[in-house]
């Protein structure tokens, strides 16, 4: 199992963020590497290696150009005109008005849709260096190895083409699935004479928004999350399961929305009808979106999750036989976060 460090996530720490109309401490902190770093240690997993970070060229795969200019220098331009830092938008262009990205406070609105995304001076630094670590990861799998994980901070899954929210600001998973779906393999009869398939399994307790929207109209990436039903939890305004993808990606889409409080017995039952779905799809590669929020005390979450769910959740998903890209996302229960990360890769690991 080759690990991949994001080491420049510390740059990205924001004071606060504000949920259900309260400021509140930003959740999605340094510590939670600091964590999974120690844990992994003490499980004995090898050092992980420092990735190098994404460029633009990188990341200009999924994210558009004037997106990518904006997470580089909507800071500067938002202290620069007198705001008070981190940018946080006040304003949202929603349907009927115009999407306008021409002064600070209209771009901060243009292209964040929550109030959980904010912009520091070091966020697109951090935010590099996690996609350097997802596409170091896929280039593993390219290598030859059959497990990698991606220890991305941020995380990626809710942000879209040009779109940050939800903690994440460049879709970590959606690059490495992207990249992997673009890459040519040579010597594979099977696969020579077309680009290889991936699937994107997203298990983190909050529907993908962002993976989903980015593979919507493709059929050589499949996308399924398993999440809280958004009829009742964030992102809200996506995730359902009528989402089923649309042109050329009809039918590669699919979303299992779950009921509140969920324990492990159905969760792991909904995971083996996610995982059939990707079995008969048939893709050369897998990559796994890892939120760590569906654990029982998480303080975002409302599932009931134990650890050892997630190294039972390791060894289903291995069992696909396809080399397998973990990639971090959430997870903010501190004091199990670097238990049910062990769970897992040893699950991964030994299965
Ligand atoms: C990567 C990731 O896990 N992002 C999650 C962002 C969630 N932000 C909004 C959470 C909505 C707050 N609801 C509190 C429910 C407490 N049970
Ligand atoms: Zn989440």
């Amino acid at each position: 199992m080759n690990i991949f460090l994001s080491a420049d996530h510390h740059h990205h720490n924001p004071p606060f963020e504000i949920l259900d109309g309260r400021v509140v401490p930003y959740a999605e902190t340094p510590q939670r590497v600091a964590i999974i770093l120690a844990a992994l240690a003490e499980a004995g997993f090898a050092p992980p290696i420092v990735a190098s970070p994404a460029t633009i060229a990188d990341l200009a795969a999924i994210h558009t150009a004037d997106y990518l200019e904006y997470l580089a220098n909507g800071s500067a331009r938002w202290q620069a005109a007198g705001l008070s830092a981190p940018v946080f938008p006040s304003a949202w262009p929603l349907p009927g008005l115009r999407l306008r990205s021409d002064c600070p406070q209209a771009a901060a609105g243009r292209y964040t849709f929550d109030l959980s995304a904010p912009i520091t001076a070091g966020t697109f630094t951090a935010a590099c260096s996690a996609a350097g670590a997802a596409l170091a990861g896929a280039a593993a799998l390219l290598a030859g190895n059959t497990s990698a994980y991606a220890l991305c901070r941020p995380p990626g899954h809710h942000a879209a083409a040009a779109m940050a929210g939800g903690y994440c600001y460049l879709n970590n998973a959606a690059l490495a699935a992207d990249y992997l779906a673009r890459s040519q393999t040579s010597g594979d009869a099977t696969w020579a004479l077309r680009s290889p398939t991936v699937a994107v399994l997203d298990i983190d307790y909050h529907h993908g928004n962002g993976t989903q929207s980015i593979f919507y109209e493709r059929n050589d990436v499949l996308t399924v999350s398993l999440h809280a039903d958004p009829a009742y939890e964030y992102p809200y305004y996506l995730g359902y399961a009528d989402e089923r993808g649309a042109g050329a990606g009809e039918g590669y889409n699919l979303n299992f929305p779950l009921p509140a409080g969920i324990d492990d017995a159905g969760y792991l039952k909904a995971l083996d009808q996610a995982l059939q779905a990707i079995a008969d799809y048939g893709p050369r590669y897998l990559v796994v979106s890892a939120g760590f929020d569906t654990f029982a005390g998480d303080p975002l979450g409302g599932f009931a999750l134990i650890t050892e769910a997630y190294r039972t959740i390791g060894r289903s998903i291995t069992q696909l036989g396809l080399p397998t890209l973990i990639v971090q996302e959430g997870g903010y229960a501190l004091e199990a976060l670097g238990a049910n990360v062990v769970a897992l890769l040893q699950g991964v690991s030994t299965a």
